[in-house]
């Protein structure tokens, strides 16, 4: 089979090297909002456990297309010469500093790539370009046109006629905000520019789709054993019988917080290394929803279960009977006859991050005593991890290697906040389990990965 190979060409600054970043998927291509970023050409082929699907070529964007046009005029004698005008153009303008750009975006059509023109349709249509779509007719390649909307302003239609002219397929595609699925789609239209490359594109779309559903079962399992190691984590330290406890007592908490955002993170980052993303910036000096302290109580009311959904769980009676309930909202008096309106009550200090990371005194060996803290008994706080992870997934899963920014994140209602009630009840099941547990059972993490993977499968969960 032959290997596919687009050269993506077009204006400078049109976004071409963005389009070759998230069909490639590749951080490392340079995207700049300076025109003449990319200087020469460079391929990035997309591989996949070894086998390349396609090849996109980057290449710098067009300087003087109207006089290599009528360079080739002159040249060509009639339409049958006209590849071979471009090839003799490029063979003597090769070293001449005014057609660079010319010679090095046109070498790989020359060498039989396809062409992807790209053109920016948040700005009006101009006669500038019509030297470029010639020059790119003129090689006798097929070619498919891709508007990029960079800006605000949408010319689409007046740009869809201009390029119909030229071009067999024309399509709009938002480098930047492209979702699975739209690249699919992309990747089967350019199946249709060359017959040979049907079937190729073809079994890259079926990779992919494969691929998307290994990382999803890969990332399901992070996640799940992210949060049962959140789960059972604890914090000690034994102190001798004098020394006075409340300086450890704080620095066992703080501790305690630490670890366990820690252990969010590592999930964070071993979830974006299955996606490709391996320097993925964070902007640390701006507060953002994800990066934010896992124990804010906005973080809590977003990605946690609402006081309603953990009292239908029907974990909160299991949990009071198991004498949990002591230990999250410090009450023997809720058990010991105020019922359950006072029960549903004291369900605050389940739903809200307070009093999450207790230190209690676990024991008292010879000569000393033990303070600790968890394993985690608030039986929101997997939610609220869970809920956080999903929506990180989404973001990374929908991000394109074009988008430079840091993660951002619009404010949304938590994921699992609509999530079925039916598999609510099962997650609840095993992480009552896993609270309960003193070691971790790799059947319950099983299961847990499981029902994550299907949460992870749902469109759209997280944020819209
Ligand atoms: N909002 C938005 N911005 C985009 C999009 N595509 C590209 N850009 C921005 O446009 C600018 C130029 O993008 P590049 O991909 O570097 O453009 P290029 O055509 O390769 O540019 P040269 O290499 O200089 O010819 C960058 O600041 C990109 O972030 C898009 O789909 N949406
Ligand atoms: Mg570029």
């Amino acid at each position: 089979m032959t290997t596919p190979v687009f050269a993506v060409v077009g204006h400078p600054n049109k976004g071409k090297s963005s389009i070759v970043a998230t069909l490639a998927r590749d951080e490392s291509v340079a995207i700049s909002p300076l025109p003449g970023t990319t200087v020469e050409d460079r391929e990035y082929p997309m591989v996949i456990d070894g086998e390349t699907l396609y090849i996109l070529v980057d290449t710098p964007g067009f300087q003087r297309a109207r006089a290599a046009l009528e360079w080739m005029q002159l040249q060509a004698g009639s339409t049958v010469d006209r590849p071979d005008s471009v090839r003799r153009f490029v063979e003597q303008h090769r070293g001449d500093p005014r057609f660079d750009a010319e010679c090095d975006l046109l070498t790989p059509i020359l060498e039989g790539a396809g062409i992807l023109y790209v053109v920016d349709g948040s700005r009006p249509f101009g006669q500038e370009y019509e030297a470029e779509m010639e020059i790119l007719r003129w090689t006798g390649q097929p070619s498919l046109a891709l508007i990029n909307l960079i800006g605000d302003g949408d010319y689409t239609a007046e740009w869809k006629n201009a390029l119909g002219q030229y071009c067999r397929i024309v399509r709009v595609f938002d480098a930047m905000t492209a979702d699975f699925d739209k690249r699919i789609q992309l990747l089967l239209a350019f199946a249709q520019i060359r017959e040979e490359w049907r079937e190729p594109l073809e079994r890259a779309v079926q990779v992919l789709q494969a691929e998307q559903t290994q990382r999803r079962t890969l990332t399901a399992r992070i996640i799940a054993e992210t949060i049962g190691a959140m789960i059972t984590h604890t914090c000690q330290r034994r102190l001798a019988a004098d020394q006075p406890g409340e300086a450890v007592r704080q620095q066992l908490r703080a501790t305690y917080t630490r670890e366990l955002a820690a252990m969010e993170r590592k999930c964070r980052s071993e979830v974006e290394q299955i996606y490709n993303y391996k320097h993925l910036q964070r902007d640390e000096g701006v507060v953002q929803l994800l990066d934010e302290d896992l124990f804010a109580s906005q973080t809590w009311s977003l990605f946690g279960l609402t006081r309603q959904q953990l009292v239908a769980t029907g974990s909160i009676g299991g949990a009071a009977a198991g004498g949990v309930i002591d230990l999250a909202v410090g009450g023997a008096s809720l058990l010991m006859g105020a019922g359950l309106g006072a029960l549903i009550g004291g369900v605050s200090a389940w739903v809200t991050a307070d009093r999450v990371a207790e230190v209690r005194v676990l024991g008292r060996p010879l000569g000393g005593y033990v303070l600790g803290v968890g394993p985690m008994r608030n039986i929101n706080f997997p939610y609220v991890v869970l809920g956080r992870a999903l929506l990180h997934h989404r973001m990374i899963e929908d991000r394109t290697h074009a988008c430079r920014d840091p993660l951002q994140l619009q404010q949304a209602p938590g994921p699992l906040q609509t999530i079925d009630p039916e598999q609510r009840k099962r997650l609840e099941k095993v992480f009552s389990k896993l609270r309960n547990q003193d070691a971790l059972n790799p059947d319950l993490l099983d299961e847990l990965a499981g029902e994550i993977e299907q949460l992870l499968q749902l469109p759209a969960v997280a944020a819209g």
